[in-house]
Parts: structure tokens; C-alpha cells; sequence
């Protein structure tokens, strides 16, 4: 099976993490990333190759280039006008409440200094900009789009290592450890540049807010997730059943939340309603949002699959009989994190009609 990563991710390595109001050593870092190379290394079978450089235009045709220009300078603007520190996050941010009664937001043009910029393009406090996380993050899509492109010259399965994550990242908004949506911008340079359908299933743990928000009114796009109930979980604003698109999308959002300490059995029975839903919308590929935070042992989320259940939701995906762009979100249990993504990609391999492991 074909891979793409970098030794790139390494550039986005916070210190420390807002949660909980409190600090904390950041559950998404570097470490991540190694384990789960070490783990395919290990494995064998896994032919991994660097990236292709793609530049921005595949990245502004998802997010605002305002974003993209945002995250390039940010950190460096900080360290001029604010102070020398390591990791850089808002704290004031531009919630349209502020001006009700005066058009909201939209009226306002993005601020001039970097303090009052921070909270206008990202939505939360855990995802800090370091010095290389602009880079790393520019890896990470670039990995995405090699990943696409390699399915869309016929690789039956691809796997994309992206750090860091994407699926929180919106429109002109990031946060949810994830600065651009890697997989929103591969499904999206997909379905620019074969004209076919494409579905993005997403598994993370996690609604993907982002991912559903980019896609909410395309009816070339469909979003299908699992996610812990966002009644409980993060992101807790979206990732109700009741958002199911708008305008020519209506219909293409299928969400399907979960309850707590699900296991293998409960998942796949969701599962395989969620492929159902991707079966009748007739996709040519699909972009898979592959979090492994729906772990036992995942320090941050409250499910309960097995690495072996891992290897079950592979194959009944590829036995779907779609190709598949499979691309890494989450999963912070870093002792079973390799083993986790090898057992879900053998599981897919073994189900699919690639005659490569
Ligand atoms: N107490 C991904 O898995 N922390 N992002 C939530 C709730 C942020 C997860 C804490 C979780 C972001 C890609
Ligand atoms: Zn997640």
C-alpha cells in the first residue's frame, strides 16, 4: 500500500495545551506522528514516500485566503508586536454576539494587529501556532493531495499521514488541533478535478464540524460522520442528527452521534449505516477522515473500540468496493495509536481489491 508522509509534521510542536482551564502537555504533538511511521515500518507492506509540493491555490479553493495569509505570518507578527513566546494563542475572541443590534460580524473588516486578528480566525484555546506549525501544516495538505491524486491514477487505497489534523478546521476558521482541512481539500481538488462525486467519511472521534461546514451546501460532496454525541463531546456546537445540509446540499450531511463506551459490535452496526448512506449518494471515491480516538484507551474520548475492531471497520469500508483516500485525523492512546492505524489499514486491504498490502 502506498503512503505519503513527512518529517515536516515536526515543525507544529506545541508546549502546552488550554483545556479544562487548565495547562497541559499537548495530547496532539510530534510523538503522534512517530509512532504511527514506526508502527508501518514495522509492519511491512507499506511502500511511504514524501509529498509533492502543491502550493496554496488547492488550499484558498477551500478556506479563506485571509486564513492562509493569517497562519504564514501569525506567530512571527506575535513575537514583534506582542512578545517572545513559544506557542501563540488568542485571547479575545470575535463572537458575532458582540455586535448584536450592529450587523453582527459582517460588517467588520479583519483587524490590523495580530492580538485582535488570533481570536478572529480561530474558534477555541487548545491549538496554540508555533514556529513551524504553517509549515507542518502546509505538509499536511500537501500529503492529502499526493494521497488524492495517487487513488485518482488508480491506487485502489492510499494512506495519508496528515499531522496535524484538519477535520475542525472551517471555512476561515481553526482550532480542534487542526490549523487546514486536509481531507475537505482533497475531497474538494477531487471532485474539481474528475467532475464525479465524491463522499468524505469521517471516524474521528469527533464531529467534523469543518469539514461539514465547507461541504453543508455542495451536493458534489456528501459528509458522513460518526462522533461522540456532541451532548458530551467536543465540538459541542454541531454534529447533531438534525444538520442534514441546506440549499443543493440538502441531504448530502448525514451525522450520526454516538453514545458513550460504544464497542466493536455497537460501532459497526453505525458503520455500516453510515456506508449505506455513501452507497445510495454513489460516490467514485471516498476521502476517509481516519481518527483513532474512538480507542478504549484514548485519554480524551469516552468510546470503547478494540485494535482488533479497528481491522473490522477497514474491511466492511473497503468492502464497500470504493477507492479510498484514507487520510490521519485524530487518536492521542500513543502506546496502541500505531498498531491501531496498521490494524485499520490491513483490515481495508485485505477487504479491498488491491492486489498490494
Ligand atoms: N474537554 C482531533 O481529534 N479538546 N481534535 C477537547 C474537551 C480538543 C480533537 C477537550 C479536542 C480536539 C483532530
Ligand atoms: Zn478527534
Amino acid at each position: 500500500m502506498r503512503v505519503f508522509a513527512s518529517e515536516r509534521h515536526r515543525g507544529h510542536d506545541p508546549e502546552h495545551e488550554i483545556e479544562s482551564s487548565g495547562f497541559q502537555p499537548p495530547f496532539e504533538n510530534p510523538h503522534r506522528a512517530d509512532v504511527i511511521r514506526a508502527a508501518l515500518d514495522g509492519a511491512g507492506g507499506f511502500d511511504v514516500a514524501e509529498p509533492a509540493e502543491w502550493g496554496t491555490a488547492p488550499i484558498e479553493a477551500v478556506h479563506d485566503p485571509g486564513l492562509v495569509r493569517f497562519l504564514a505570518t501569525a506567530w512571527d507578527e506575535y513575537q514583534r508586536e506582542v512578545r517572545p513566546v513559544h506557542d501563540v494563542v488568542p485571547d479575545v475572541f470575535a463572537m458575532p454576539g458582540l455586535r448584536n443590534r450592529m450587523g453582527g460580524m459582517a460588517a467588520v473588516r479583519e483587524p490590523a494587529r495580530v492580538s485582535a486578528r488570533l481570536g478572529w480566525w480561530c474558534f477555541e484555546t487548545t491549538t496554540p501556532l508555533t514556529e513551524g506549525t504553517y509549515d507542518a501544516a502546509r505538509s499536511a495538505v500537501d500529503i492529502a493531495l499526493s494521497s488524492a491524486d495517487a487513488v485518482a491514477a488508480g491506487e485502489s487505497i492510499v494512506y495519508g499521514l496528515c499531522r496535524p489534523p484538519g477535520h475542525h478546521a472551517a471555512t476561515s476558521l481553526y482550532g480542534g488541533y487542526c490549523f487546514f482541512n486536509n481531507a475537505a481539500i482533497a475531497a474538494d481538488h477531487l471532485a474539481r478535478t474528475t467532475g464525479s462525486r465524491i463522499a468524505l467519511l469521517d471516524v474521528d472521534y469527533h464531529h467534523g464540524n469543518g469539514t461539514q461546514e465547507i461541504f453543508y451546501e455542495r451536493d458534489d460532496v456528501a459528509f458522513v460522520s460518526l462522533h461522540g454525541d456532541p451532548a458530551r463531546a467536543y465540538p459541542y456546537h454541531l454534529g447533531y442528527a438534525d444538520e442534514t445540509g441546506a440549499g443543493r446540499g440538502t441531504g448530502t450531511t448525514v451525522n450520526l452521534p454516538l453514545p458513550a463506551r460504544l464497542d466493536d459490535d455497537g460501532y459497526l452496526a453505525a458503520l455500516d449505516q453510515a456506508l449505506d448512506a455513501i452507497d445510495r449518494f454513489d460516490p467514485a471515491v471516498v476521502v476517509v477522515s481516519l481518527g483513532l480516538d474512538t480507542f478504549d484507551g484514548d485519554p480524551i474520548c469516552d468510546l470503547a473500540l478494540t485494535t482488533e475492531g479497528f481491522g473490522r471497520c477497514g474491511a466492511a469500508v473497503a468492502a464497500r468496493g470504493r477507492p479510498l483516500v484514507v487520510l490521519q485525523e485524530g487518536g492521542y492512546a500513543d502506546a496502541a495509536l500505531g498498531d491501531n492505524v496498521v490494524s485499520w489499514l490491513h483490515g481495508a486491504s485485505s477487504a479491498s481489491s488491491s492486489r498490494e498490502v
